[in-house]
């Protein structure tokens, strides 16, 4: 009789199965590989997995991140309801006494110190509908000028470099397929194999095509495996090696006189610069031999086309903008840009990094790439937001120096959405000072982050599953991420929360959307005619053609596979080069008595930047479940360091503990730590508050530290 039951049971169980597919994107890098969550339901419970959906860009592909995704959104640690923070505990309210208490306390706020008292920190893990609305936010509700946001610490120095170089910044000038037709490329400061996974095949397709591949990093990486040259710079010299790769392009007449006759500005000053130069004091200065930067030189001077890759590690430097200036010399000097097969690529970090850094987050800056200190853009926005171009703000500061002014007192209310600063910024001890000095501080997030933490209130907000909106990926494709899957608990979407908050304040009319499409629609409007010119794209097409690589200028445009084919975007059409230094303006830290190794720091595969979601995740954590330290084995000798001990490394801002790891694929002289952890494992409460001239970049790259065993 039991067995029977128990049999009819589970053909009962068996029955009652169904299956419920969502389309969704991965929540985490720029690729934005296209996916399905799969919910199939017995009567006991429900199992879940997901699986690759074809698209042009990851062509179907998805890597360990993407593929466990969901375990961090459907993840129990979800926040339900808004928190209020009372003597450091929790307490779920509601949503109308956390709206009613932001209009009490930012009102108050802005009546007793001015309508810059108030700061926004915004993200570019948010959909491009609400990286517009957020920027709306602070210049129409709250009319503050201190509005910036993540992007500030990933891609300002690459945005900078192309918008001076070429009079607009598009991360990729061509569209990523074609990678696989050039016969040449730089991969300069970028680890693609662990932070773009879904994009090596096309770096493995040219080199099957026979691409000479060229690797600038002082680490072995995965990808640095596929190079045929690997340049083990030494961290932060990146502008020398760039000049030594000139010097000898240019001395070896490897150049293309007449793009840069026609094409160029510039050309003879940064000639008579490198001719200055001594190649074998840039081989003493980036520890490259000056063999290796000649075959380098040759290689890419020679080949007919080439392509120069940039990420982080070239652009997280106090001199990471002028670093990239120079990398893009030496594609203007040989007149690799602009045609097919040839071309720049700054690899875009976070999944809208591109997006995020166009349509008004940025301090100085409004939606299409537009410039908050141009008379002309001022008055385009506020005619269509309806507000008197007199009343929006000027430009405020950039993301690290938000803190300065609350550390100052200046700053005295915050609104942060999507981003644990704590963790990703600088000198993180001074950090979580500043945000501890604050009256008033409003965090965002799905999940209680270190920062969030600290929050007077937090707001729960929606995942990837449950958000539909636009996302613009590495190659400047803008793609569509439908969502269907149903919200978690009371959590909103940020764009509703926006909304919500400028409606208490008042601003209810400049801000009444329904849908994501709705705030599109006015992106739309307000990017045309600027740079980043969205105004052709609509949600139908993007559902239709699979993504649009912007510009876009009206319904009838194809979208812009390649930039620059006839004229650069400055008002003479001509790209600017210009000569630069070895060494920074800025000074960067070199080892000393006192500190005498170098640190860099950056990723590992299955952690995502501060790692609150992937922390999260069981499978993903499981793979690497704490930070470390990778060192040489024979400078761990030295230091007296066995494998796996823990090690204190120490800075002048502060020291951290983490782990060992010998390798010999890492310089003699630098030491690597990943930043996905937090507390004690924060690598960011060693690194200093100097920051790029140019674009205010910290210099995340580089450090003077001290090590010392503290196991035995
Ligand atoms: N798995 C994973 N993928 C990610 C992310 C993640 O957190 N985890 N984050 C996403 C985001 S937001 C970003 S911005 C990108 C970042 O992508 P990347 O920039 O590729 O990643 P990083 O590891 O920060 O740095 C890249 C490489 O720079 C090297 N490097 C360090 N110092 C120097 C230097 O002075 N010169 C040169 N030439 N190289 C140096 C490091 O050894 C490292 O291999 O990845 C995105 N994808
Ligand atoms: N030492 C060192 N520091 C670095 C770097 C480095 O290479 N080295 N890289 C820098 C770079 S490139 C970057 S991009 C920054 C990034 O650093 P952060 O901006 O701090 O990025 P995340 O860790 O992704 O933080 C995102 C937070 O938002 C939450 N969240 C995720 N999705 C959503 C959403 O849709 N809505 C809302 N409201 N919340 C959400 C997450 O739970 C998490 O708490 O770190 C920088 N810091
Ligand atoms: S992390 Fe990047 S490469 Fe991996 S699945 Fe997500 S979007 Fe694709
Ligand atoms: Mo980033």
């Amino acid at each position: 009789m039991t067995e029977l039951l128990l049999r009819y049971f589970r053909k009962k169980q068996k029955e009652v199965q169904t299956e419920k597919i969502y389309d969704t994107q991965c929540p985490f890098c720029s690729m934005q590989c296209k996916m399905q969550l799969i919910e199939q339901s017995t009567v006991t419970r429900k199992k879940y997995q997901t699986i690759a959906k074809d698209n042009p860009t990851s062509q179907g592909r998805l890597c360990i991140k993407g593929l466990h995704a969901h375990q961090h959104a459907l993840h129990k640690d979800r926040i339900r309801n808004p928190l209020l923070n009372v003597d450091g505990e929790f307490q779920e309210i509601s949503w109308e006494h956390a709206i009613a208490l932001i209009k009490e306390k930012f009102t108050g706020i802005q009546s007793s110190y001015g309508k810059n008292a108030l700061s926004v920190y915004g993200s570019a893990t948010i959909t491009n509908e609400e990286a517009y609305l957020l920027g709306k936010f602070a210049r129409v509700a709250l009319q503050t000028k201190y509005i910036d946001y993540n992007g500030r610490l990933c891609m300002s120095s690459a945005a900078s470099a192309a918008v001076q170089t070429f009079g607009m910044d598009r991360g990729f000038t061509n569209s990523i397929r074609d990678i696989e037709g050039t016969r040449c490329i730089i991969l300069a400061g970028t680890n693609i194999a662990e932070c773009q996974p879904t994009m090596m095949p096309y770096f493995e397709r040219a080199k099957e095509k026979g691409c000479f591949i060229i690797a600038i990093d002082p680490r072995e990486t995965m990808t640095t495996k596929l190079a045929d040259i690997h340049l083990k710079v030494k961290p932060g010299m990146d502008a020398a090696l760039a000049n030594g790769i000139l010097k000898v392009i240019i001395e070896k007449g490897l150049i293309d006189h007449s793009f840069i006759e026609q094409r160029v500005a510039g050309f003879d000053e940064v000639k008579s610069h490198v001719a200055s130069l001594d190649l074998e004091e840039i081989a003493r200065l980036t520890g490259v031999e000056s063999k290796l930067i000649e075959q380098a030189a040759t290689v890419f001077g020679k080949e007919e086309t080439g392509m120069i890759f940039t990420a982080r590690g070239v652009e997280q430097q106090t001199d990471g903008s002028i670093s990239v200036r120079n990398f893009l010399n030496i594609l203007l000097a040989t007149g690799k840009v602009g045609k097919a097969y040839s071309g720049f690529g700054a690899v875009t970090g976070q999944g809208n990094g591109q997006g995020a850094r166009e349509h008004g987050q940025k301090a100085d800056q409004l939606p299409g790439y537009r410039s908050i200190e141009n008379q002309e853009h001022r008055e385009y926005v506020a005619n269509l937001w309806g507000v008197k171009e007199k009343d929006l703000p000027r430009k405020g500061v950039s993301a690290f120096e938000m803190f300065e002014k609350m550390n100052e007192g200046e700053i005295k209310g915050l609104f942060l959405m999507c981003s644990n600063p704590i963790v990703s910024n600088p000198s993180s001890a001074f950090v979580k000072q500043a945000i501890e000095k604050l009256d008033f501080f409003v965090a965002v997030d799905m999940f209680i982050s270190e920062t969030a933490s600290l929050a007077d209130l937090i707001l729960p907000a929606t995942s990837y599953l449950e958000t539909s909106g636009t996302m613009t990926n590495v190659e400047g494709r803008v793609t569509l991420r439908e969502a269907s899957f149903p919200l978690k608990a009371n959590a909103k979407h940020d764009w509703q929360i926006i909304c919500e908050v400028a409606q208490a304040l008042g601003y209810g009319d400049y801000f009444s959307y329904h849908t994501s499409e709705e705030i599109f629609e006015e992106l739309r409007k307000v990017s045309k005619g600027g740079l980043a010119d969205y105004s052709g794209i609509t949600y139908d097409r993007l559902r239709k053609e699979n993504g649009i690589l912007w510009p876009c200028t009206d319904e009838l445009h194809p979208g812009t596979e390649r930039l620059f084919e006839e004229r650069f975007a400055h008002s003479d059409g001509k790209a600017k080069m210009i000569p630069v230094p070895n060494k920074a303006e800025v000074k960067k830290e070199t080892p000393s008595e006192d500190f005498p190794l170098y640190l860099t720091t950056g990723r590992v595969m299955s952690h995502y930047l501060t790692g609150v979601q992937t922390r999260k995740s069981s499978s993903l954590a499981a793979r690497e479940f704490e930070s470390f330290m990778e060192i040489h084995p024979e400078t761990a000798r030295e230091y007296k360091i066995n494998d796996q001990a823990l090690v204190e490394i120490e800075s002048e801002r502060g020291s951290i503990i983490v782990r060992s790891r010998l390798s010999a694929s890492i310089r003699k002289d630098t030491l690597f730590v990943p930043f996905h952890w937090e507390e004690t494992q924060n690598v960011n409460q060693l690194i200093s508050k100097k920051l790029d001239p140019t674009c205010r970049m910290p210099g995340f790259k580089v450090s003077a530290v001290r090590i010392r065993s503290v196991t035995n």
